[in-house]
């Protein structure tokens, strides 16, 4: 087993504050690190914020700021929001570092000296939007006859000297790679679209501009700055030390996922393995993307007035139940909408009835019943172990399936254990055995601490709060909460502390 595992949000813009989607990425990416480490490999998590381009510029102008303090200002709120996101992030990257500027110069040199960026002049439909260039053929004609972006955009006719990256020239090396590695982009709809695209003739990227300041300047050529995305994607590699490759980092690359929105899949599956392969550098061995939040049915935008801070809903509902619901509501790599009523149901129904009762009921009859003891493992039945064998196959289904990033069934799988907890707890109601075989109420209530213990064992990762909770409550050590340490029994008769319910349940108090 490969011992070092290596994932990256996207690094955010830094031009408007940080939202629910970007809250749900930097989420579903902490689960899949924290997952990781669980399962113990060492994990290099990496996100940060994207600084430079047009955008930031008339942003900070807008509000009167210089870039740099606007920047600074922003990029600290993407971090408090992270670290009270709880992501278990091991680097924090900002492109305005002075060593990642030095490090796309360096990828920049290495490119332009093996022959594959050359001078010449750019036009064509500019989107400031979505700083990117399209094609006459990729622009949509609304019904007023003005043509925009595929994203809505307005675009504007420019003009201008620019450096290309001749990447015409890798349409077929990029084909064969996708044909030979068949992981690489998923889910499997954005790979078949990525692979029309490239099949359909790839024009030269232009990746330096000369209208604006605030960017990276070009080596050897200071009246061009780095078009945002050159800049921008080198992250992934300026974090872990490049153009030193031989420090102890380097050892994380190629990294094991981009995660990214569905919206850039084009830029990471497409533009950042040519720029790699022409670097000679080792191409990232997947990239996969999620789909889109809207709320209540609708696009998240700032004039509709209908954007949802991650941070809001922390407050209100609590910071795992956020964590719980975005990645269970939607299947992952689909489209989502998000409701505050979804948000309540899920929370009541799946966390305060379905596990937190389980979890309840289970502890406070250890605590009165066993005289607060884990009971010993007695003789076990064929309910007893069916149970027992369908909870200790988790670790292995939710190894392959967060493999491929499936993490709605990831906990649908849990559910499903949580629910057979359940029915067994009311079929076998130990709590009628006090009297009539406390021998058998001992077993069955030690079936259930076994079944919660894999349960919040592998629940970690989605809500690590209240699972450290839950594991203290049955007794866990911090040192055996790893997935290898499900493989030992614990000893009965510790001592387990007075239970206390972990998932209140919500209720809206009157207007
Ligand atoms: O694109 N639903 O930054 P960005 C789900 N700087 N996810 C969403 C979302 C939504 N409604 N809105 C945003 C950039 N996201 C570049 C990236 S990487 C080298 C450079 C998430 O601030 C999603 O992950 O526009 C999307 O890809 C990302 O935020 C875009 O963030």
């Amino acid at each position: 087993m490969k011992s070092h595992y290596m994932i990256t949000t996207p690094i955010y813009y830094v031009n408007g504050a940080p939202h629910v989607g970007h809250a749900y990425t930097s989420i579903a990416a902490d689960v899949m690190a924290r997952f990781n480490r669980l399962d113990g490999k060492k994990v290099f998590f990496l996100t940060g914020t994207d600084e430079h381009g047009q955008k930031v510029e008339q942003a900070a102008q807008n509000q009167g700021s210089s870039p740099q303090d606007f920047v600074d200002e922003v990029s600290a709120k993407f971090r408090g929001m992270a670290d009270r996101l709880n992501i278990s992030y091991d680097r924090f990257i900002r492109t305005t570092e002075q060593r990642h500027k030095e490090s796309c110069q360096a990828l920049w040199k290495k490119i332009a000296d093996a022959g594959h960026i050359y001078l010449g002049a750019y036009e064509g439909w500019y989107s400031l939007r979505d700083e990117c260039y399209f094609g006459e053929d990729e622009l949509i004609t609304k019904p007023d006859g003005t043509k925009v972006a595929p994203s809505g955009a307005e675009v504007k006719w420019l003009k201008e000297p620019s450096y290309f990256f001749k990447l015409s020239e890798w349409q077929d090396r990029l084909l064969e790679f996708y044909e030979l590695h068949p992981n690489f982009i998923g889910p499997e709809s954005r790979k078949n679209e990525i692979m029309n695209f490239v099949k359909s003739g790839l024009r030269d990227l232009s990746i330096s501009r000369t209208s604006f300041k605030w960017g990276i300047p070009v080596p050897g050529d200071s009246d061009h700055v780095m078009y945002v995305w050159f800049d921008a994607l080198v992250n992934y590699i300026s974090a872990l030390g490049y153009p030193d490759t031989t420090n102890e980092l380097w050892n994380f690359w190629p990294v094991d996922l981009h995660l990214v929105g569905k919206e850039i899949a084009r830029f990471h599956a497409l533009y950042w393995p040519a720029f790699l392969m022409a670097a000679g550098i080792e191409v990232p061995k997947r990239i996969y993307s999620h789909g889109w939040w809207t709320v209540e049915g609708e696009k998240m935008s700032k004039s509709v007035g209908n954007v949802i801070e991650p941070l809001k809903l922390v407050d209100e509902f609590g910071l795992d139940p956020v964590r719980f619901f975005l990645l269970r509501e939607v299947p992952f790599g689909g489209d989502g909408d998000f409701s505050r009523q979804a948000l309540i149901n899920r929370m009541n129904n799946e966390l305060a009835n379905d596990l937190g009762n389980l979890a309840q009921r289970t502890l406070t009859q250890v605590y009165r019943n066993c005289d607060g003891k884990l009971p010993q493992q007695g003789t076990v039945t064929s309910e007893d172990t069916e149970l027992l064998a369908k909870a200790k196959l988790l670790p292995i289904l939710l190894r392959e399936q967060l493999e491929r990033q499936a993490l709605h069934e990831a906990l649908e799988e849990v559910w499903k254990i949580i629910r057979a907890g359940n029915a067994y707890i009311d079929y076998q109601a130990p709590w009628k055995l006090r009297k009539t075989d406390p021998e058998r109420m001992a077993v069955v209530l030690r079936v259930l601490t076994d079944i919660l213990r894999i349960v919040a064992t592998v629940l970690q990762p989605f809500m690590p709060d209240s699972m450290d909770k839950l594991l203290t409550q049955l007794g866990v050590e911090v040192s055996e909460r790893q997935l290898v340490d499900l493989e030992k029994d614990l000893p009965g008769g510790r001592s387990l502390p007075e239970p206390k319910g972990i998932f209140p349940r919500f209720t809206e108090t009157e207007a």
